[in-house]
């Protein structure tokens, strides 16, 4: 049994509802037990050309399958959820983006999945959602905590100007 954390992200159509349905279809996933879930944040868009914002989660779960096997299980839902990457391109709107941030303590770097996810460290939308549910999980790579590479962000005290608990 592996805790992992996902980062839930939605900028099309019903967000949160999205989001919701995505933690739902989740926890009833053979493999995955949903642990703790975060507030909901509503954020600017980080990093690309739409103007819509998104709505951002975090979420802690329990898991028996594999990081491969749980990136297929993330994919899946994405797609059930009405998400379509080919029309979308890179960075487009979509109803339910799922990452997967941390699975354990483990480095993954393989063609199709890097874990830790590569950008968590740069992201508030990604770092408060993990400060009410992991604030002392320990990042594998920096060795840093959740709440210290929050308080390293570049402006840390705006995260509130650009991203609403909601
Ligand atoms: N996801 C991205 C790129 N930019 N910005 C916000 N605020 N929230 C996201 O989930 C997000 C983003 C790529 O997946
Ligand atoms: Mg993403
Ligand atoms: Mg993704």
């Amino acid at each position: 049994m592996v805790i992992a954390y996902l980062s839930l992200g939605s900028n099309k159509g019903d967000r949160v509802g999205y989001i919701q349905q995505a933690t739902s279809v989740l926890g009833m996933s053979e493999g995955i037990s949903i642990v703790r879930t975060s507030s909901f944040y509503e954020t600017e868009p980080w990093n690309c050309e739409t103007k819509n914002w998104f709505v951002n989660a975090a979420i802690e779960i329990s898991t028996t399958l594999s990081a491969q096997e749980l990136l297929a299980e993330c994919q899946r839902i994405e797609k059930q959820l009405g998400r379509n990457r080919e029309a979308e391109g890179h960075y487009g709107d979509r109803t339910i983006d799922i990452d997967i941030m941390f699975y354990g303590n483990e480095i993954i770097n393989e063609d199709n999945l890097l874990v830790p996810h590569k950008f968590i460290h740069q992201r508030a939308f990604m770092l408060v959602p993990m400060l009410e549910i992991a604030e002392d999980f320990v990042h594998p790579v920096f060795g840093q905590t959740i709440t210290e590479l929050h308080e390293a962000l570049e402006n840390p005290e705006m995260v509130y100007l650009y991203g609403t608990r909601i």
